[in-house]
């Protein structure tokens, strides 16, 4: 039986952190989390693009965008959706997950997801950085482990 992992490093890996500015506050701190996990894991600051798009809406084609430049052998998708009184945030909320997903299905580019989806404000604050952990940091090390997964597999498959 082989069991196959991979590790969250960041050296020598390029990364692209695509992040929206509605609610920038959260979205900040979500990017700064994400970037001190890169650099704490390894990743060189010269090696990292942050790429800011208006909303959420917008964070899929910038990814697939990003991707298909292949210069990233990791995303990290980070933006916030917070539930207002109207059902825009379902259809902002729905669309940018699923935009999101089928771009990580459609490329080899292991994409973090860190965009919340919450009810309040406060929710969104205690995961960016608060009580909750900071999901920017989570996210970016999901794409790293993933990264170091891909290239196992690669190679297991080879051998
Ligand atoms: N974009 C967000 O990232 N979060 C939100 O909470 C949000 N709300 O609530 O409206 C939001 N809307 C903007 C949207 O992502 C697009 O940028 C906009 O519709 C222009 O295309």
């Amino acid at each position: 039986m082989a069991e196959l992992s991979g590790s969250p490093t960041g050296t020598g890996r390029r990364v692209a952190v695509v992040a929206s500015r509605f609610n920038e506050t959260i979205t900040r701190a979500l990017v700064d989390g994400a970037l001190d996990a890169l650099v704490r894991h390894g990743a060189r600051v010269d090696d990292i693009d942050v790429i800011w798009v208006p909303g959420a809406w917008e964070l899929p084609i910038a990814v697939r965008r990003a991707m298909a430049t292949e210069r990233y052998e990791a995303v990290v998708a980070l933006g916030a959706v917070i539930r207002g009184e109207t059902p825009h945030f379902d259809y902002v909320a729905g669309e940018a997950s699923r935009g999101l997903a089928d771009a990580a299905h459609d490329s080899d580019v292991p994409v973090g997801f860190g965009l919340l989806t919450c009810d309040t404000m406060e929710q969104a604050e205690a995961r960016a950085g608060g009580p909750h952990g900071n999901k920017g940091w989570d996210a970016a090390l999901a794409a790293l482990e993933m990264a170091d997964l891909l290239d196992h597999l690669d190679v297991e498959h080879e051998s």
